[in-house]
């Protein structure tokens, strides 16, 4: 009995040294890590110094998480001059653009970038060498220390993304700034917001506004829906682009269509406005091919919507054109593919749009799982792999299962090279993972759908292949839940 309670004061006065293990359990994997001497405290002296200003938002962002951390303020900087017990952001105009070099020597944290993605990246990756009590706002400061080490990151594929169906139901501003903000901790650059569905259209357009404000009015279940106003765009897209993520709006047309029609009278055949659809049914819209006015309607959007995104792509959808006529749908998309250019966008579309003639540059979206369509620039989305909407197991309340069940282990056990049938490495510009929301609310339902899921996700398109391992990363994945519960985010806490 004795010798049982003296283990155990001894494993408490262990634990109470504050000896945090220093094993490295960042997500996703840097390329090279080398642990070495030194170590850094965060204090309130500490500082954070940037010498340029493209690294302000990042030193910023930075400054007010730890802050958080020590209940105080740490200073923000601009300066060319690296002073001891600070963490000092640098330029390298060498590196490549998103890569980074971060270098943890006694009483000093140095990251190096060419670009502001770099140091962002860099960033994140500085915080989840803290333990993760640096994401709490307790100001308890007392363990807050990184051991010496040295890191040199880049990506493997530029394409790391994330899509949220916010036609199904409607997410706030609010609510996808938190969805941002929680997938920019783990590197994901894309987030292609699907604006437009049978059940609700969500982008305000001057020239057509029935479709807001009839369109945006429904959702799946009756709910009262909503609508981005341009400016809640605009806001969107800055928020993402300081956490370095470009937004992707998708109209998906000639199908899924319905609040379009339920819009304007005019775009039916029969002149007669359809009734909002507020079911889960697909593939039973098309927009009207024969008819002059659809040609202006889509291409007054498409200019619009143009005007004010500033990423460079646009993706028109194109998928489960059932009710298209197989030859119109093809003119359709090559028409579409010319309108989208000509307002300087790279058109990106489901994968179905690969029957019709595209330009070379157009991405295509691959997502059933049998799919045999080839070509350059694909980005993955095997939805029997990647599909957030999949539950986890026949338990999860959430979701649908059509692609199959899709468990964590599963979520990360794939190879994009041979998910389909042994793709070229060059071939395949990233990974994309989408969140339909047929039976999705609000922000706790996304996040328990795509967390931890999209961790894996952000590993298989960031870290090179030797690095991805399931067994070192579930190690790593245990740690970050407690990142992930420090931000109180309602995550799939099964197998
Ligand atoms: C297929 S994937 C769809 C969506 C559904 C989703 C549900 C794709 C291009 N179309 O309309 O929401 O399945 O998993």
């Amino acid at each position: 009995m004795l010798i049982k309670n003296k283990l155990l004061l001894l494993f408490f006065l262990f634990l109470g040294c504050g000896a945090y293990s220093s094993k490295v359990s960042v997500v996703p994997k840097p390329l090279e890590t080398k642990t070495q001497k030194g170590i850094f405290h965060l204090t309130k002296d500490t500082r954070i110094i940037y010498d340029d200003h493209e690294f302000q938002f990042s030193a910023e962002y930075l400054g007010e998480v730890l802050s958080n951390a020590i209940g105080g303020k740490v200073e923000v900087k601009k300066s060319e001059t690296v002073e001891s017990g600070s963490i000092n952001f640098r330029i390298d105009k060498e590196l490549l653009e998103e890569s980074y070099k971060l270098e943890v020597i006694e009483g000093r944290v140095d990251i190096s970038a060419s670009s502001g993605a770099g140091i962002f990246y860099g960033a994140q990756t500085l915080l989840q060498l803290f333990p993760p009590q640096i994401l709490s706002d307790t100001g308890d400061n007392s363990q807050l220390k990184i051991e010496g080490i040295k890191i040199y990151d880049e990506p493997r594929f530029n394409w790391r993304g994330a899509m949220l169906d916010v036609s199904r139901h409607f997410f706030s501003v609010k609510e996808v700034k938190r969805y941002i903000d929680l997938i920019s901790m783990y590197k994901i650059n894309r987030l292609h917001l699907h604006l437009s569905d049978d059940q609700g259209w969500r982008i305000e357009i001057d020239s057509w506004p029935n479709l807001a404000k009839i369109g945006g009015s429904s959702e799946i279940g009756g709910g009262k829906g909503g609508y981005y106003t341009k400016s809640d765009y605009q806001e969107i897209i800055k928020y993402a682009k300081d956490r370095q993520i470009t937004i992707i709006p998708e109209i998906d047309m000639p199908g899924h269509v319905n609040a379009i029609l339920a819009s304007y009278p005019e775009l039916n055949p029969d002149g007669v406005a359809k009734e909002i659809y507020t079911g889960y049914g697909v593939g039973f819209s098309t927009l009207d091919l024969e008819n002059e006015l659809t040609y202006k309607f889509v291409e007054d959007v498409i200019r619009e919507l143009a005007d004010i995104t500033p990423g460079d792509y646009m993706h028109i959808g194109g998928d489960e054109p059932d009710k298209t006529d197989k030859k119109q749908y093809k003119e359709f998309i090559s028409w579409v593919n010319g309108i989208v250019n000509k307002y300087g966008k790279t058109m990106i579309g489901w994968e179905e749009v690969g029957r019709a003639k595209i330009t070379k540059d157009t991405i295509i979206q691959k997502w059933k799982p049998n799919s045999v369509i080839k070509r350059d620039n694909i980005i993955l989305s095997p939805a029997h792999k990647t599909y957030l909407d999949m539950k986890y197991d026949p338990m999860t309340s959430l979701g649908i299962v059509w692609a199959g069940m899709i468990d964590i282990k599963n979520s990360y056990n794939w190879d994009p090279l041979t998910v389909y049938n042994n793709l070229d490495e060059d071939s395949i510009i990233g990974i994309e993972a989408p969140l339909w929301s047929e039976t999705l609310w609000d922000i706790n339902d996304v996040e328990f759908m795509a967390f931890p899921r999209i961790l894996s996700y952000s590993e298989l398109a960031w870290s090179y292949p030797e690095n991805i391992g399931w067994s070192n990363y579930s190690g790593r994945l245990k740690e970050q839940y407690l990142r992930l519960d420090e931000l109180d985010v309602n995550y799939y806490k099964g197998n």
